[in-house]
């Protein structure tokens, strides 16, 4: 397949080998080979992880289609010593594919856009600082349209019926 472009959530609240949670994102990003990598931040847990975590966001240049780059990116969290748990509990290294240059995938075990990601300050903020232009192919939206929304209250969540 020819090059394409994804958007990356790269995430962590337990220490690794590499050092804190920032370090260890860092080092994740490093390992990927990473174009671009957001800031990154402190953010507070969303659901029962508990402790906050360090959370970024990263465009990847690739040829594999996104079941190919899952299977790899399951591969490097391990590598970062991720053992399977509590769904959301604490993880040395969390990475989700939120975006793809090619638009919509749905299989088994994969969706992307990440259903979840226009609704989530800790994805939006980098994701915007890093891909402003980058428009949603399910709404239409750029990501600096979309954390516009969720800073204003009014998130866009195409899995909600509109109220
Ligand atoms: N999967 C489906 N679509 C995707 C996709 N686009 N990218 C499947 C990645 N995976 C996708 O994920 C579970 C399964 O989702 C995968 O095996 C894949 O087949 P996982 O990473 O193994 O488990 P998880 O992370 O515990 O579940 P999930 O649903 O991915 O949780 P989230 O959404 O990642 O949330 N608070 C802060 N502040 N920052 C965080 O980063 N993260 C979580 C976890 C909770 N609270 C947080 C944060
Ligand atoms: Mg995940």
């Amino acid at each position: 397949m020819a090059v394409t472009s994804y958007a990356i959530a790269l995430g962590s609240n337990r220490r690794s080998r590499w050092g804190s949670p920032a370090e260890t994102v860092r080092a994740a990003a490093d390992a990927l080979g990473v174009e671009r990598l957001s800031r990154i931040r402190r953010t507070e847990a969303l659901g029962p992880a508990g402790r906050g975590f360090a959370n970024a966001a990263a465009l990847l240049a690739s040829r594999l289609e996104p079941p190919a780059l899952l299977a790899m990116l399951k591969a490097l969290e391990r590598d970062f010593g991720r053992r399977p748990g509590r769904r959301w509990g604490p993880r040395v290294l969390d990475l989700d594919i939120l975006l793809w240059s090619e638009g919509a995938w749905a299989g088994a075990g994969l969706v992307v856009p990440h259903p979840a990601f226009r609704v989530r300050g800790f994805v939006l903020e980098p994701l915007a600082e890093i891909a402003a232009g980058w428009r949603d192919p399910l709404t239409g939206l750029t990501m600096r349209q979309l954390r516009h929304r969720l800073g204003a209250g009014r998130p866009v969540d195409p899995r909600r019926p509109p109220s």
